[in-house]
């Protein structure tokens, strides 16, 4: 079920329960400020997720709540994942869904990194 991206964080949802290491995961980048993983049905031969470790519920809670700091830390995490996987030349896909429209289902924020194929016009 796609989730209402205005409701408050909640605690234990499965990120957040990666994020404790309370459930595992195939985690292949953290920092101060984010962490990376292997989603769990990839929809791409390589198909990572990458969350912010403050609790945001979506793309629009992080960019109305977090700090300058936090936002380039995050920024910067994506592109470091990307860039340790070798996909800046070859190039890849980033993808934030939000709320019901957009599909999302987990509530708090992550960004899709797609690579290591080429990439159809879209994903759906
Ligand atoms: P969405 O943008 O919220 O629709 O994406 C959620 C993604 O989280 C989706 O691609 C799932 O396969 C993925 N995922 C996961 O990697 N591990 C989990 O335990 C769960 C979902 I639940």
């Amino acid at each position: 079920m796609p989730i209402d991206p205005t409701r408050p964080y909640d605690d234990d949802n499965i990120f957040a329960r990666i994020l404790r290491d309370e459930i595992p995961s195939k985690r292949v980048y953290e920092d101060e400020w984010a962490i990376a993983f292997h989603d769990i049905n990839p929809q791409a031969r390589l198909h990572i997720l990458v969350i912010p470790r403050g609790k945001y519920v979506s793309w629009d809670d992080f960019a109305a709540k977090a700090n300058d700091e936090e936002i380039g830390g995050f920024i910067r995490a994506v592109a470091n994942v990307a860039r340790e996987h070798d996909l800046v030349q070859p190039g890849y896909r980033l993808l934030a869904n939000v709320g019901h429209d957009g599909g999302q289902e987990v509530p708090h924020l992550h960004v899709h990194l797609f690579g290591g194929q080429r990439l159809g016009p879209m994903i759906a």
